[in-house]
Protein backbone atom coordinates (compact mmCIF):
# COMPACT_ATOMS: atom_id res chain seq x y z
CA UNK A 1 0.00 0.00 0.00
CA UNK A 2 1.71 3.27 -0.90
CA UNK A 3 2.01 5.83 1.68
CA UNK A 4 1.60 9.67 0.55
CA UNK A 5 4.22 11.99 1.88
CA UNK A 6 3.16 14.37 3.82
CA UNK A 7 3.19 17.55 2.25
CA UNK A 8 5.70 19.84 4.28
CA UNK A 9 3.73 23.72 4.29
CA UNK A 10 5.88 26.34 2.42
CA UNK A 11 8.09 27.94 5.09
CA UNK A 12 7.52 32.02 4.81
CA UNK A 13 10.23 33.99 5.63
CA UNK A 14 10.31 35.60 8.73
CA UNK A 15 10.12 39.36 9.04
CA UNK A 16 10.45 41.65 11.35
CA UNK A 17 7.16 43.66 11.75
CA UNK A 18 6.80 47.34 11.24
CA UNK A 19 10.22 47.42 9.46
CA UNK A 20 10.94 47.31 5.34
CA UNK A 21 14.25 47.53 3.93
CA UNK A 22 15.60 50.73 4.11
CA UNK A 23 16.17 52.54 8.49
CA UNK A 24 12.59 54.26 8.16
CA UNK A 25 9.98 52.08 10.05
CA UNK A 26 6.61 51.57 8.82
CA UNK A 27 3.42 52.70 10.95
CA UNK A 28 0.46 50.28 9.70
CA UNK A 29 -3.31 52.30 10.45
CA UNK A 30 -5.43 49.77 12.17
CA UNK A 31 -8.71 50.26 12.18
CA UNK A 32 -10.27 50.78 15.39
CA UNK A 33 -11.43 47.71 17.81
CA UNK A 34 -13.70 49.41 20.15
CA UNK A 35 -16.18 52.38 19.65
CA UNK A 36 -16.66 54.77 22.41
CA UNK A 37 -19.92 53.60 24.31
CA UNK A 38 -23.14 55.59 22.64
CA UNK A 39 -24.90 57.45 25.01
CA UNK A 40 -28.42 57.80 25.39
CA UNK A 41 -30.51 61.20 26.49
CA UNK A 42 -33.28 60.40 28.56
CA UNK A 43 -36.37 62.64 27.40
CA UNK A 44 -39.20 63.57 29.50
CA UNK A 45 -42.69 64.46 27.30
CA UNK A 46 -45.28 67.45 27.97
CA UNK A 47 -48.76 66.25 29.05
CA UNK A 48 -51.98 68.19 30.00
CA UNK A 49 -52.32 66.27 33.47
CA UNK A 50 -49.40 65.44 35.19
CA UNK A 51 -49.31 67.93 37.84
CA UNK A 52 -46.11 70.52 37.58
CA UNK A 53 -44.79 70.07 41.27
CA UNK A 54 -44.71 65.78 40.31
CA UNK A 55 -42.40 67.13 37.37
CA UNK A 56 -39.80 69.03 39.32
CA UNK A 57 -39.63 66.17 42.04
CA UNK A 58 -39.75 63.80 39.62
CA UNK A 59 -36.26 65.29 38.17
CA UNK A 60 -34.99 66.47 40.93
CA UNK A 61 -35.15 62.79 42.69
CA UNK A 62 -34.14 60.97 39.35
CA UNK A 63 -31.68 63.34 37.86
CA UNK A 64 -30.21 64.82 41.04
CA UNK A 65 -30.82 68.41 40.07
CA UNK A 66 -31.77 70.74 42.45
CA UNK A 67 -34.97 72.78 42.35
CA UNK A 68 -34.10 75.71 40.37
CA UNK A 69 -32.90 73.51 37.87
CA UNK A 70 -35.94 71.00 37.85
CA UNK A 71 -38.08 73.35 37.74
CA UNK A 72 -36.36 75.39 34.95
CA UNK A 73 -36.61 71.94 32.82
CA UNK A 74 -40.11 71.34 33.51
CA UNK A 75 -41.16 74.37 32.18
CA UNK A 76 -38.84 74.14 29.50
CA UNK A 77 -40.55 70.82 28.97
CA UNK A 78 -43.95 72.05 29.52
CA UNK A 79 -43.31 75.61 26.71
CA UNK A 80 -41.77 73.15 24.04
CA UNK A 81 -43.66 69.37 24.80
CA UNK A 82 -40.11 67.82 25.69
CA UNK A 83 -36.97 68.31 27.44
CA UNK A 84 -33.78 66.53 28.43
CA UNK A 85 -33.15 65.44 32.03
CA UNK A 86 -29.87 63.53 31.52
CA UNK A 87 -27.75 61.91 29.78
CA UNK A 88 -26.31 58.09 30.21
CA UNK A 89 -25.35 54.89 29.33
CA UNK A 90 -28.20 52.72 27.69
CA UNK A 91 -28.50 50.67 30.51
CA UNK A 92 -28.73 54.08 33.19
CA UNK A 93 -30.95 56.08 30.44
CA UNK A 94 -33.81 52.73 30.70
CA UNK A 95 -33.41 52.54 34.32
CA UNK A 96 -34.04 56.29 34.67
CA UNK A 97 -36.89 55.73 32.48
CA UNK A 98 -38.30 52.79 34.37
CA UNK A 99 -38.25 54.90 37.57
CA UNK A 100 -39.96 57.59 36.47
CA UNK A 101 -42.63 55.55 34.57
CA UNK A 102 -43.33 53.99 37.74
CA UNK A 103 -43.55 56.81 39.93
CA UNK A 104 -45.97 58.43 37.54
CA UNK A 105 -47.76 55.50 37.22
CA UNK A 106 -48.19 54.70 41.30
CA UNK A 107 -49.09 58.47 41.70
CA UNK A 108 -51.79 57.83 38.41
CA UNK A 109 -49.73 60.73 36.66
CA UNK A 110 -49.58 60.13 32.43
CA UNK A 111 -46.13 61.41 32.43
CA UNK A 112 -43.96 60.00 29.60
CA UNK A 113 -40.38 59.81 29.46
CA UNK A 114 -38.11 57.95 26.72
CA UNK A 115 -34.31 57.30 25.83
CA UNK A 116 -32.89 58.47 23.07
CA UNK A 117 -29.35 57.69 21.67
CA UNK A 118 -27.20 60.89 20.69
CA UNK A 119 -25.01 61.61 17.80
N1 LIG B 1 -48.15 70.60 31.21
C1 LIG B 1 -48.30 70.16 32.57
C2 LIG B 1 -49.31 71.08 33.29
O1 LIG B 1 -49.62 72.14 32.79
C3 LIG B 1 -46.98 70.19 33.33
C4 LIG B 1 -45.99 69.22 32.80
C5 LIG B 1 -44.66 69.59 32.62
C6 LIG B 1 -46.37 67.90 32.51
C7 LIG B 1 -43.73 68.70 32.16
C8 LIG B 1 -45.42 67.00 32.04
O2 LIG B 1 -43.16 66.49 31.44
C9 LIG B 1 -44.11 67.39 31.88
N2 LIG B 1 -49.76 70.68 34.46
Amino acid sequence: MATKKPTVPPVVPAQKPGRDDGDSVVLERRPQKTAPPKMYQVVMLNDDYTPMEFVIIVIQEFFNKDRETATQIMLKIHLDGRGVCGVYSRDMAATKVNQVMEAAHQAGHPLQCVSEPIE
